[in-house]
């Protein structure tokens, strides 16, 4: 069965831990238990009709944690990045996280899902980020990761609800899975003498 590393990422309090045990089956706490350093689970599921064992480690956001949590990026091949639609902040910090991820797991540019949480009490503040707002940043994403396989995506999810738990975590999947694919592709043999670059870029993220 494939191991799929995975990371949960996002600033602090967004949410991540709740969605990871939403995942889990454990259903919603509503105090919040910050995480400490990284907390880390498992589940097996199937994504594009094959099983596959998800390794998820749900990274602490809080700014305290910047300089530990580098060591657990390593060998990701995608990230759940988190923000609260509550909170415009936790939006405009999705870049650096973007920079962290691709930075430090070791395999440059892998897929993100973009996850705007906490949709069931959307508009309870001043604070909005808009859908707009998130699919905008999302396109322009894309648009950057394109040219190396993958497009990002954008979902909106409650983990107090549930809604679209399953659906963020599926989505990421195939896009692993779809990445890795396009990446053997790219190996055939009829690539002639121009595959040569491409095949260390293939070791590169997936070896
Ligand atoms: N209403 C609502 N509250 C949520 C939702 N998701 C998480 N929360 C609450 O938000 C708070 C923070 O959630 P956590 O999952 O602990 O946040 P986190 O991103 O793991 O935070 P760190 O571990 O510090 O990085 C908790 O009080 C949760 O109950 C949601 O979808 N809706
Ligand atoms: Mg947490």
């Amino acid at each position: 069965m494939p191991v799929i590393k995975i990371v949960l990422i996002g600033d602090g309090g967004v949410g991540k831990t709740a969605i990871r045990e939403r995942y889990l089956g454990k259903g919603f706490r509503s105090q919040y238990l910050l995480t400490i350093g990284a907390d880390f689970a498992m589940r097996d599921d199937t994504t594009n009709g094959i099983p596959v064992r998800y390794q998820i480690w749900d990274l602490a956001g809080q700014q305290r944690f910047d300089a530990v949590r580098e060591v657990y990026y390593k060998g990701a091949l995608g990230g759940l990045l988190v923000y609260d639609v509550t909170r415009t902040d936790s939006f405009f910090n999705t870049p650096k996280w973007i920079n962290e991820l691709w930075t430090h797991n070791s395999k440059g540019r892998v897929p993100i899902v973009l996850v705007a949480n906490k949709i069931d009490i959307k508009g309870s503040t001043d604070d909005t980020v808009s859908s707009e707002q998130g699919r905008i940043f999302t396109n322009k994403l894309s648009n950057l990761t394109k040219s190396e396989g993958f497009a990002c995506n954008y979902i909106e999810t409650s983990a107090k609800t549930g809604v679209n738990i399953q659906a963020a975590f599926s989505l990421l999947g195939e896009n692993i899975m779809n990445f890795a694919d396009y990446l053997k592709k790219v190996r055939l043999p009829t690539n002639s003498r121009r595959s040569t670059p491409q095949r260390s870029v293939t070791k590169r993220h997936w070896s």
